[in-house]
């Protein structure tokens, strides 16, 4: 059996991944409509070997459709997703709205599936995609030795801020080598040959808002007493999130157990040989689905630490396949099934 299956936000860069993915792994679609704000509407869209024609979000009724993937921008979603699960179908919502919202279940299918089971409101969140890739290294970590605290340094894609973001980094690369003076609007600083610590807003802390999505979607998914510490940085990379993270534990951290959990991790691919590029770099991750992780080793400086580097394509396992991977979940635990 199939299902009738609606992706909203069909023109962005994680919307044309959204269909990618669900084409390539083959989910049991009946029928797909791709979706966009009315600007978009008649621009065509590929789904496998198909073209789709977008259809106008705001006219569009949900009723009848099974599940519906969005990813339009965090304002389109408070409005549009509360209206198809108003209408029966059931949201996946790629955006940081409802992430929070104790009702809404906040999912990364190999850390915390049975969440999905409380999706009460219809209503799913994927996660920040600098959370999702740390989550699913921290998971086989956590079950071993429990984490009592981790910091985290990113080194963030330009991907993460859409299309314009890959757009702005480009034309300040080229220009840079015809004389033209950087053009800066996506970014806080000119992000060609730079590294910007600053992701999203400010909080009244002194931390940013990408930093403190780090912090409580972590202890949302994963467990609420971890304590998180994250600086966030953009950096010249077009995509794939890089991590340095370094994890205190509870109990006392074996290194060989530590691989070999990763080792059998769903999601994680540990390549880590202690020698002269044996570790992943983010242009290497580009089109794969898992969490990297190398340089593991232990952080002498606290009682029960370990340190890593983790990437990831955000643009996949950050978003568009984990939001899939959801998809396919809820079908598993048979939760798109009108009857369930
Ligand atoms: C970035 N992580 O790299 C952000 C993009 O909350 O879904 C994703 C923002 C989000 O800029």
């Amino acid at each position: 059996m199939g299902y009738r299956v609606a992706v909203v936000g069909a023109t962005g860069a994680v919307g044309r991944e959204l269909l990618k993915t669900l084409a390539e792994r083959k989910f049991p679609v009946d029928e797909i409509v791709a979706l966009a704000s009315p600007r978009s509407t008649g621009r065509e869209v590929s789904f496998g070997d198909r073209t789709l024609k977008v259809a106008n979000l705001e006219t569009f009724d949900f009723s009848g459709w099974d599940v519906a993937l969005f990813s339009p921008g965090a304002s389109v979603s408070a409005v549009h997703a509360p209206r198809a699960a108003k209408a029966g179908c059931i949201v996946i919502d790629n955006t940081s709205h409802f992430r929070m919202e104790p009702d809404v279940p906040l999912v990364v299918p190999e850390v915390n599936p049975q969440a999905l089971r409380k999706a009460k409101r219809g209503i799913v969140a994927n996660p920040n995609c600098s959370t999702i890739q740390m989550v699913v290294a921290l998971k086989p970590l956590h079950d071993l030795f429990t984490i009592k605290r981790v910091v985290v340094a990113t080194y963030q894609a330009v991907a993460g801020a859409g299309k314009d973001g890959m757009d702005e980094l480009f034309a300040q690369t080229k220009g840079s080598f015809v004389g033209d003076p950087p053009k800066i609007e996506q970014f806080q600083k000119q992000i060609a040959f730079n590294c910007i610590p600053q992701i999203d807003r400010f909080m009244d802390d002194g931390s940013t808002k990408e930093e403190w999505k780090m912090t409580v979607e972590t202890r949302k998914i994963l467990d609420p007493d971890i304590a998180v510490l994250a600086t966030c940085v953009r950096v010249p990379v077009f995509i794939g999130h890089s991590e340095a993270i370094a994890v205190e534990f509870d109990e006392p951290v074996d290194l060989e157990r530590a691989r070999e959990a990763l080792r059998e991790a769903e999601g994680v691919v540990l390549m880590d040989q202690h020698e002269d590029g044996g570790y992943v770099t983010p242009i290497e991750c580009v089109g794969e689905d898992a969490s990297y992780v190398s340089r593991l080793r232990i952080d002498p400086t606290v009682p029960n630490g370990l340190a890593f580097w983790c990437v990831s394509d955000n643009l996949r396992k950050g978003a568009a396949l984990n939001a899939v991977q959801i998809a396919e979940t809820m079908v598993a635990l048979g939760l798109l099934d009108k009857a369930a």
